[in-house]
C-alpha cells in the first residue's frame, strides 16, 4: 500500500517508555482502596474485585520470564489517536514477557469477542501499524458486553483460543463494563484476568490515579491548529464571526483545551452553565453582547468556541429535552401521521406551556433537529444538533432588537464549523504515541502479575516520559453508583470539566481580555520532529492541573 512521507518516517519513531519499567520490574502494592462513593453497594457488587491495592511497577535487577500466555484486546467506542500504540506496547510487553506469548485482536469492538470474530495480532502486522492514527488494526464498536450471555459467548471463544488475559481499550462506560467481566470471570473462576485502559478524546475519563485519556491530547492539537488557522483568516478577512462546534460529549474539556491554547473571543463551558443556571436567552445575550462591545471598536469580527453538549446544560433546554423525549416515545405513532409542515405546531399545542414557549422561540431547522433525530433509546442526539448555528440564528435575532433599540451598530456575519471526527483518527502526537505505547506495556506487566479488575495507569505525565510512573489502579476505586436508563448501576464517575480547577479558573481570569481584544494565538501543526519544547509538550490542562504552566505556556522545570 502506498505511504506518505510522513507515515514511512514516522514508523521508525520509537516511543518513550518510563524508565522504571525498561527492564526488570518489581510490583509494590498500596494499601486497599475503596470507591469514590457508595462504598458500601460498590463492595457488595464487587466482592472479589473490590479493595484491591494500587500497583505501582518499579525497577529491579531481577528481568522476570513469565510463562507463554494467550492474550485477547478488544478496541471499544469511539476512535482515539494512539490505539495502535496501546497495541503494539501491549505485543512488545508480551513478547518480553516470554517470546511465546500470542495476541489476538477481536474485531469491530465488544461484538467480535460476542460473536467469535478474531484475527492473530503478528508482528508483521502491529509493525504496519505502529505510531498511525486510528483503530483500523482491529476496528471498534459501540456494542455494550454486559449480559451474562454475552460473557459466557465470549469466554468460549477464549477457552478455544487458550486466552487468559483480555485487554479491553475504552472510555468510562467500556471500562465499567469490563471490570463487571473482571469480576463475573473470577467469581466463576474462568481463569480469565481482565485488564482496561483509559481512552477517550473526551478527557472525561480521568481521576486522582489516571491523569488522562488518551487522544485528547492529539484530538485538542489537531483542533487547536484548525481554530488557529480560521482565527487568522477571521483576523484578516476582518468580515465573519465564526462559531466552531467541538466534540466531547457532556464534557467540555475539549474545548477549555482549545480555548487555552488558541485565546478566542467567545468559549461556551456547558458546565459553567449548568451552575449558573443560565437561560438560552441569557446565553445569546452573553455572545450578542461581545459581539456588540467589538463592533462599537469596529472589530466586526471574531471566533466563539461551543462545546458540543451545550444545549443539554441549559436547564430549560434540558426539561424540554425530557418533555420531548417522553412525549414523543409516547405518540409516536400519533406524530408520524402529522403532514411535515403542521409538526412543529403540533408539538407546541401538545406539550407543556412552559416548554412550549422555549421550543417555539428556536429556529425552525433545530426545533425539527429536537423532534427528528432519536437514538434507539428514543433520546434526542445532541451531537446531531447543529447549536453552533442554533446560537448564531438567535444571536442574529438579538442583534437585530438590539440594533432598532439603538444599542448595536455593526455588521454581523457568520461562518459555521463543527470538528470533530477530524481529529479523532490523528497521527498521534509524541504525547499520545509515548503514553498510548506506555499504557500497553503496562498492561502486559499487569497480566504478568496475574492481576484483574484493574486498569492500566501511567502517571506524572507532565514530566520527561523517563519519569513517568506505571502501574495499576483497581477499577472499583473509580466508582459509584448512577442511574442509567431508571435504574442505579455502579459505574465509573465520569469528570466533567472542575470549575474549581486550575484550567477552568485560567481561563475564566482571561476571557473578557479575550474578547474585547483581539489576542489569537496560532498553535499550528501538530510537530513531531524537532525540539522537545516543540514536539512533547502536554496538553494545557494537564499542565495547569499540575502546576507546570506559567504565564508564558513554558514549563516550569
Ligand atoms: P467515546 O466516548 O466512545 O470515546 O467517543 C467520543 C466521541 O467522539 C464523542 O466526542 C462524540 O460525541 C461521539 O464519540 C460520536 O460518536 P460516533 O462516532 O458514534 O458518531
Amino acid at each position: 500500500m502506498k505511504k506518505s512521507a510522513l507515515q514511512i518516517a514516522r514508523a521508525a519513531y520509537c516511543p518513550k517508555l518510563p524508565e522504571a519499567i525498561k527492564a526488570g520490574v518489581r510490583c509494590v502494592e498500596g494499601d486497599a482502596t475503596c470507591s469514590v462513593a457508595d462504598q458500601e453497594e460498590i463492595a457488595q457488587l464487587f466482592p472479589h474485585t473490590y479493595g484491591m491495592p494500587v500497583l505501582r511497577f518499579e525497577p529491579c535487577d531481577e528481568v522476570r520470564h513469565c510463562p507463554a500466555i494467550n492474550v485477547g484486546v478488544i478496541l471499544s467506542g469511539g476512535q482515539a489517536p494512539g490505539g495502535h500504540n496501546v497495541i503494539s506496547g501491549l505485543f512488545d510487553g508480551l513478547k518480553t514477557l516470554n517470546p511465546d506469548s500470542r495476541l489476538y485482536g477481536f474485531l469491530l469492538g465488544p461484538a467480535g469477542l460476542i460473536n467469535h470474530q478474531y484475527k492473530e495480532l503478528t508482528a508483521d502486522i502491529i509493525n504496519e501499524y505502529r505510531n498511525t492514527g486510528g483503530f483500523d488494526i482491529i476496528g471498534s464498536g459501540r456494542t455494550k458486553l454486559e449480559t451474562k450471555e454475552q460473557f459466557d459467548s465470549g469466554l468460549e471463544i477464549l477457552r478455544a483460543l487458550d486466552i487468559k488475559a483480555l485487554v479491553i481499550i475504552g472510555g468510562d462506560d467500556s471500562n465499567t463494563n469490563a471490570c463487571v467481566l473482571a469480576e463475573y470471570y473470577k467469581k466463576i473462576n474462568a481463569g480469565v484476568q481482565v485488564i482496561g485502559c483509559p481512552k477517550t478524546i473526551d478527557g472525561d475519563l480521568k481521576n486522582e490515579m489516571i491523569e488522562t485519556s488518551f487522544g485528547f491530547d492529539t484530538a485538542c492539537k489537531v483542533y487547536g491548529e484548525m481554530i488557529g488557522n480560521i482565527q487568522r483568516d477571521c483576523n484578516s478577512a476582518q468580515k465573519y464571526w465564526h462559531f466552531i462546534k467541538l466534540m466531547g460529549r457532556s464534557a467540555s474539556h475539549i474545548t477549555l483545551e482549545c480555548a487555552l491554547q488558541t485565546q478566542p473571543n467567545i468559549c461556551l463551558i456547558s458546565e459553567e452553565i449548568e451552575r449558573e443556571h443560565m437561560t438560552l436567552d441569557g446565553v445569546v445575550t452573553y455572545i450578542a453582547n461581545i459581539v456588540a462591545e467589538r463592533a462599537a471598536k469596529g472589530l466586526n469580527y471574531g471566533v466563539a468556541i461551543i462545546p458540543e453538549g451545550v444545549i443539554e446544560f441549559i436547564p430549560a433546554m434540558k426539561k424540554l429535552i425530557a418533555e420531548l423525549n417522553d412525549f414523543l416515545a409516547k405518540y409516536a405513532k400519533e406524530f408520524a401521521r402529522v403532514p411535515r409542515n403542521e409538526q412543529i405546531k403540533y408539538i407546541i399545542d401538545h406539550i407543556s406551556p412552559e416548554n412550549a414557549a422555549i421550543y417555539a422561540s428556536l429556529p425552525e431547522r433545530v426545533a425539527r433537529q429536537l423532534t427528528l433525530d432519536r437514538d434507539p433509546h428514543g433520546n434526542v442526539q445532541v451531537s446531531l444538533i447543529e447549536t453552533e448555528k442554533l446560537l448564531g440564528e438567535m444571536v442574529g435575532r438579538k442583534l437585530a432588537q438590539m440594533k432598532e433599540a439603538g444599542k448595536y451598530n455593526g455588521k454581523f456575519s457568520t461562518q459555521y464549523h463543527f470538528f470533530g471526527y477530524e481529529g479523532r483518527c490523528a497521527t498521534p502526537s509524541n504525547f499520545d504515541a509515548d503514553y498510548c505505547y506506555s499504557l500497553g506495556y503496562t498492561a502486559s506487566l499487569l497480566i504478568g502479575e496475574g492481576k484483574t479488575g484493574y486498569m492500566a495507569s501511567v502517571r506524572n505525565t507532565t514530566r520527561p516520559a523517563a519519569e513517568w510512573i506505571a502501574g495499576g489502579v483497581p477499577v472499583t476505586m473509580m466508582m459509584n453508583m448512577e442511574r442509567r436508563n431508571a435504574t442505579m448501576k455502579p459505574v465509573i464517575q465520569k469528570a466533567l470539566v472542575d470549575l474549581e480547577g486550575e484550567p477552568f479558573k485560567y481561563f475564566a481570569s482571561h476571557r473578557d481580555e479575550w474578547a474585547r481584544e483581539t489576542m489569537y494565538v496560532y498553535p499550528g501543526p501538530i510537530q513531531y520532529f524537532g525540539p522537545t519544547e516543540v514536539c512533547d509538550q502536554p496538553t494545557v490542562t494537564l499542565a495547569l492541573e499540575q502546576q507546570t504552566h506559567t504565564k508564558h505556556g513554558k514549563r516550569l522545570d
